[in-house]
C-alpha cells in the first residue's frame, strides 16, 4: 500500500509511524484509519525486522486531535455504528500486536486521538500534552473504544468527569492519574519511545507478546484472565528462549533471545 497519511520509517528495528495530517492537527479521517488499519493488520504484522512500534503525530502542535469532524457529519444512526465498529476494530489491532506499540504523544490527544494513544501498550507524553475525551461538546460520546479503556487506565470517578465535562489535563495530570507512563521535555517523545522499546526488545519476544495478550486478557469478559495466564506460561516453558533463559542466568551471561 502507498500510504498518503502516515509516514512509516524504521530505525534500529523500530517503525516509527508518524500522523502525518498536521494541518488538520492530524485529525484521524478515513483514510488514515484504513491505513492503520493495514498498517496493524498485515505490513506490520508480517514484518519480521521490527521489534516494536511507535506512534506519533507530525508537527510540535498534536498528537491527534481527534477523528476528523469535518467527515462525519450528517450520519445516520447505521452509519455512526458502523463507523464505530470500524474504528474499534482498528485500535483493538493496536491492543493486540504481539510486538509493543507506544504512543509518543507530542501535543493535543483528544477524542479519536487520546483513544488512539490508549490502544497503545505505553504512552510518553511531552510536557505540553494534553489530553481529553471532548465528545460532548459534539453531542457525541467516544466511538472508538475510549468510555472503556479511559475506565481501565483512571478509574470510573475520574474517567466519567473527564468524558461528561471535556475538560483537558496536562501531561502531569494525565501521569497522576495513570493515563500515562512518562512526562518528558518537549522533543524527547519519540526518543524515549526508543529507549524503552530498546530495552523491551533485550526480553525474550514470545513472553513479550503473551504480557500483552494476558494483560489483555484481564480487560476482556469473554476470557479468564488467570486461565489465560495459565496456557500462555505453559506455552513459555516450551520455547528454546525459556531455556536459553535459564541457561543464562544460571551461566551468569546475558541471554541471547531469539524469539523461538
Ligand atoms: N477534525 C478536523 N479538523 C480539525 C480537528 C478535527 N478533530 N481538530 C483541528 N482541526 C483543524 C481545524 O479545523 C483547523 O483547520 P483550519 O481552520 O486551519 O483549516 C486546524 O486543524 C487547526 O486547528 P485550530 O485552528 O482549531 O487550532 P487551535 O490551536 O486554535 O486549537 C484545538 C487546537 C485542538 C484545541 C482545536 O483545534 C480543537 O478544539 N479541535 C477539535 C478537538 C475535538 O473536538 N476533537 C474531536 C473530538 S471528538 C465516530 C467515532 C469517533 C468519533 C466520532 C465519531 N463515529 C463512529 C461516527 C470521535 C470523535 C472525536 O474524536
Amino acid at each position: 500500500m502507498t500510504y498518503e497519511n502516515l509516514q512509516i520509517s524504521i530505525e534500529d528495528g523500530i517503525a516509527i509511524i508518524t500522523i502525518n495530517r498536521e494541518k488538520a492537527l492530524n485529525a484521524l479521517n478515513r483514510k488514515t484509519m484504513s491505513e492503520l488499519r493495514y498498517f496493524f493488520e498485515t505490513e506490520g504484522a508480517d514484518r519480521t525486522d521490527i521489534s516494536g512500534v511507535i506512534i506519533t503525530g507530525a508537527g510540535e502542535k498534536a498528537f491527534v486531535a481527534g477523528a476528523d469532524i469535518t467527515e462525519f457529519q450528517g450520519l445516520n444512526a447505521a452509519q455512526g455504528k458502523e463507523l464505530s465498529q470500524y474504528g474499534q476494530d482498528v485500535f483493538e489491532l493496536i491492543e493486540e500486536f504481539k510486538k509493543p506499540v507506544v504512543a509518543a504523544v507530542n501535543g493535543f490527544a483528544l477524542g479519536g486521538g487520546c483513544e488512539l494513544a490508549m490502544a497503545c501498550h505505553l504512552r510518553i507524553a511531552g510536557e505540553k500534552a494534553r489530553f481529553g475525551q471532548p465528545e460532548v461538546n459534539l453531542g457525541l460520546i467516544p466511538g472508538y473504544g475510549g468510555t472503556q479503556r479511559l475506565i481501565q487506565y483512571i478509574g470510573k470517578t475520574k474517567a466519567t468527569e473527564l468524558m461528561m465535562t471535556a475538560d483537558m489535563i496536562s501531561a502531569t495530570d494525565a501521569l497522576q492519574l495513570g493515563l500515562v507512563n512518562y512526562v518528558v521535555p518537549v522533543g524527547d517523545e519519540v526518543a524515549k519511545a526508543k529507549e524503552l522499546l530498546n530495552k523491551i526488545a533485550t526480553k525474550a519476544p514470545g513472553a513479550i507478546a503473551k504480557i500483552i495478550k494476558t494483560v489483555n486478557a484481564y480487560f476482556a469478559a469473554e476470557t479468564d484472565g488467570f486461565a489465560s495466564e495459565v496456557s500462555a506460561f505453559g506455552e513459555c516453558c516450551a520455547t528454546e528462549d525459556f531455556r536459553e533463559g535459564a541457561a543464562a542466568f544460571v551461566e551468569k551471561r546475558a541471554a541471547n533471545f531469539k524469539g523461538k
